[in-house]
């Protein structure tokens, strides 16, 4: 359903360390670090739109009179912390790294083609900082193919029986299937990443429901093998806010909390490049939707529209400054590639953002 009021978060800034009741600084930002000085209020009337920038003062004092009752809901979701996922905080940004155990990988290239390459990478991953291990095993790249449940089964299962005893770092499966999520969840798995949100397979929200762990909603406009032919929005960053509400009431109807739940705006998935970057700019909007907020922009397609770099190992810069231009936004989650360069960004980033070392998280 659409919405007529949505509210981004700007000027955000980093919160004092040492907290002053008596001196107003902005409002926090989604359990981090953060606060925010001004909102973006989006007006929505089907194809009408009116945005305009609102300092908070101003927004409270003169202009929130006929949207106090629509924007509380989305002010309360903006501030609120973010319980931990799986066990893991989320009051500074977390990695999740990438484990493709796929022949057709859009940048492992069937490096990781065999179980226990994959665990060696895994806890390569985990090594240099990756505190999410997100296991794959269908290639959801533009234009891949169906993989049957058999074959995805054989491939990540024996990657997640064999991680599992080894590493403390969290088990995510990356898939669309039911079958896998159930099979992967009895094997250990800490968490589900669906890129369909659920939508995918029939059984998929009973299944999760059933499992009991968080799962990402990822939104994605088609299926793979097609979607980044024709996407249509009437406003990309909306609709797919839009999307994201649905889906998590849809878990929250089916008995999955929201406590569990990480929404995920979906880069590259049925969206091209002016709609990507569009969504990038507005990442902190998500966080009216109450839940962690994921992106995974890793090695994708969109560096290269933007800086000339077909090969996607040669894209890591690109990555990082995406991890990092989310990280700015309060993003709790990137997934990426290249774990350690991206943990080595993220770690100068908080520093130099926060003036302090008190406030990066121990990693290891
Ligand atoms: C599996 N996969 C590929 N890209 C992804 C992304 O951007 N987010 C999530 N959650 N999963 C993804």
């Amino acid at each position: 359903m659409q919405r007529a009021l949505y509210v981004r978060p700007v000027g955000i800034f980093p919160a004092p360390v040492q907290e002053d009741e008596q001196v107003w600084g902005g409002l926090p930002l989604a359990g981090q670090p953060l606060r925010y000085a001004a909102v973006e209020v989006i007006e929505r009337d089907g194809p009408r739109i009116r945005r305009r920038i609102v300092a908070l003062g101003d927004a409270f004092e003169r202009d929130w009179g006929r949207h106090t009752l629509a924007a509380s809901g989305l002010m309360d979701a903006l501030g609120a912390p973010r319980p931990r996922l799986a066990g893991l905080a989320l009051d500074c940004p977390r990695i999740m790294g990438i484990v493709n155990v796929t022949p057709d990988s859009f940048s492992d290239g069937g490096r990781l083609d065999s179980a226990d390459a994959a665990i060696a990478h895994a806890l390569r991953l985990a090594e240099e900082g990756a505190e999410i291990l997100d296991i794959g095993g269908e290639s959801t790249r533009p234009g891949a193919d169906y993989v049957p449940v058999a074959e995805e089964l054989s491939r990540v299962m024996p990657v997640i029986e064999g991680l599992r005893p080894r590493t403390q770092a969290l088990i995510s499966i990356d898939t669309r299937k039911a079958e896998v999520m159930a099979r992967a969840a009895q094997a250990g798995a800490d968490i589900l990443n669906d890129v369909s949100a659920l939508t995918h397979d029939p059984q998929a929200l009973a299944v999760a429901a059933e499992a009991g762990l968080p799962v990402i909603l990822m939104h994605a406009q088609g299926d793979p093998k097609t979607m980044n032919d024709d996407p249509q929005y009437e406003d990309v960053v909306l609709d797919v806010f839009d999307f994201l509400e649905g889906r998590i009431a849809a878990c929250e109807a089916a008995g999955i909390s929201k406590a569990k739940l990480v929404a995920d705006p979906g880069i590259g998935f049925g969206k091209h490049l002016h709609h990507n970057v569009a969504v990038m700019a507005s990442l902190s909007l998500y966080h009216g939707l109450g839940v962690p907020v994921l992106l995974g922009a890793s090695r994708k397609k969109l560096i290269d529209h933007i800086s000339d770099v077909p090969n996607p190992e040669d894209r890591v810069p690109g990555s990082i400054a995406a991890a990092l231009a989310a990280a700015a936004q309060g993003v709790q989650i990137v997934r990426v590639h290249d774990v350690a360069a991206t943990r080595q960004a993220l770690s100068v980033w908080q520093a130099c953002t926060h003036g302090t070392d008190k406030v990066l998280a121990p990693w290891k």
